[in-house]
């Protein structure tokens, strides 16, 4: 499954329906296979099989600056995104709306790539 199965449940690891920043830490620190502090293309999405490249471009969207890495910086910055009523909290609708605009995003820049695609990003309502 790898990261197919990175859904809210299982980054709200104390189960209260909100992602804290912690807890995104944490699963970037899983992701990073060899322990160095960031989190390389090839660990993003290498677990991942058949959306491989699906993972890549979503992977380009994240790293802000480019440099192939997901930091510290950009994965507080991926929070702060998420968090779009300021509570410091990131709630499941929150969460929804984020990934699908990352979608979309990553989609219209590199879409291209995936060539023909069938449904992706429309795996989950979108909410209003
Ligand atoms: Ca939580
Ligand atoms: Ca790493
Ligand atoms: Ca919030």
């Amino acid at each position: 499954m790898g990261l197919v199965d990175l859904t809210f449940q299982n980054l709200d690891s104390n189960h209260d329906s909100f992602l804290e920043l912690s807890e995104l830490y944490d699963v970037y620190d899983k992701i990073d296979a060899n322990d160095d502090g960031v989190v390389s293309e090839y660990e993003y999405t290498y677990r991942a099989t058949e959306q491989h490249r699906f993972f890549s471009i979503i992977f380009q969207e994240l790293d802000y600056d480019g440099d192939g890495y997901l930091d510290r910086g950009a994965e507080a910055g991926q929070y702060i995104m998420m968090d779009t009523n300021t509570d410091n909290e990131v709630s499941r609708r929150e969460y929804d709306t984020y990934y699908t605009k990352v979608v979309e995003d990553a989609i219209q820049k590199y879409g291209y790539l995936l060539g023909p695609i069938g449904g992706i990003g429309n795996s989950g309502p979108a909410t209003t």
